[in-house]
């Protein structure tokens, strides 16, 4: 959770967000969530290093593929399902899915379906906080597709400018879509751009989330003294499609996806920590079976839950002056 440096607490973070993706992929297997999940599977290490270097009064963007983020927030698990599966409990009533969940008491300014808008969002909100004279930090999360944007080089460029407290937490996970890296852009490190805008750049492996905490806690220190923004680049892998329905098989190789599987985030540092008698087998299995329990809790309550009834769909608009 925010503001940890526990690495065994890292642990059980990258454990719920993988217990979370398998629950959603199994209910959207069974036709039981409608839309089109984004899984972060494989991605755990960037959003729990990162969260973790964060105190409880910082902000987030988030992305189409945040469920990662939020969890490593602290978001409400229950509400979280509700949403996702258009229950009347859910973050946006059930009726936004998981692009529209926005949660004000865990600093989450918003997922959103728009590929780049949260990093000007978070730029935004870095502008506020140092008019406002609080020293709270902004990161926005994103992918290697969403470093393509305009609004992505406009938002560094003002934020160099002014020296915002800021990180753009950049998780590659070498693909926008089916596209690879290598067909959408000629740089093979998206942190070289941070140079452009004057400020720095760092490249970590996005599978390795000490290496994330420790880069990011220096990030988040420079950006809170004043020192500006930073591009963190973490270098990760997605391990499905790019969406429930995507097998993610024709435009990537299957030894490439193996490989990557061989470097999970929760495997390695699992490892790391037996092997540091930081944690026991036992113990393990324990937090296995609690974080397994808590997710599969908060799905079956969220299956309870009755959708929105028809007339809520005119409730929550928004009507400047009201229709004519
Ligand atoms: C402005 C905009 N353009 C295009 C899309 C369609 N789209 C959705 S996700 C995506 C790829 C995003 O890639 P990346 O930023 O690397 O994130 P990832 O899916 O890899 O996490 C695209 C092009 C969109 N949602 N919004
Ligand atoms: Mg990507």
């Amino acid at each position: 959770m925010a503001g940890t440096l526990d690495p065994v607490k890292l642990l059980e973070t990258m454990l719920r967000i993988r217990r979370f993706e398998e629950k959603v992929d199994q209910l959207f297997f069974a036709g039981k969530l409608p839309g089109m999940p984004h899984a972060c599977t494989g991605q755990e290490a960037s959003a729990a290093g990162v969260c973790a270097a964060l105190e409880p009064g910082d902000l987030i963007t988030s992305t189409h593929r945040g469920e990662g983020h939020l969890i490593a927030r602290g978001v409400d698990l229950y509400r979280l399902f509700a949403e996702l599966l258009g229950r009347r409990d859910g973050y946006s009533r059930g009726k936004g899915g998981t692009m529209h969940i926005a949660d004000l008491s865990i600093g989450l300014l918003g997922t959103t379906g728009i590929v780049g808008a949260g990093i000007p969002i978070a730029v935004g909100a870095a502008l506020a906080a140092r008019m406002k004279g609080s020293d709270r930090i902004v990161v926005a999360f994103f992918g290697d597709g969403a470093s393509n944007q305009g609004a992505f080089h406009e938002a560094l460029n003002m934020a160099g400018l002014w020296k915002l407290p800021v990180v753009f937490a950049c998780e590659n996970n070498l693909y926008g879509m089916s596209v690879a890296q290598w067909r959408h852009q000629a740089i093979k490190d998206i942190a070289v751009r941070a140079q452009a805008y004057g400020f720095l750049g760092e490249v970590v492996d996005g599978n390795a989330v000490l290496d994330v905490l420790e880069a990011a806690s220096r990030a988040v220190a420079r950006a809170r003294v004043g020192e500006g923004p930073t591009l963190l680049e973490m270098k990760t892998y997605r391990w499905c499609g790019h969406y429930g329905a995507d097998p993610g098989t024709s435009y990537r190789k299957a030894e490439e996806v193996a490989a990557w599987k061989e470097r999970c985030p929760v495997k390695r540092h699992t490892e790391l920590l037996l092997k540091q008698g930081a944690i026991t087998e036992s113990e393990l299995e324990e937090l296995q079976e609690r974080i397994s329990n808590e997710v599969d809790e908060a799905a079956n309550r969220a299956l309870e839950c009755p959708e929105p009834p028809l007339e809520a769909a005119q409730e929550d608009l928004y009507q400047a002056g009201g229709l004519p």
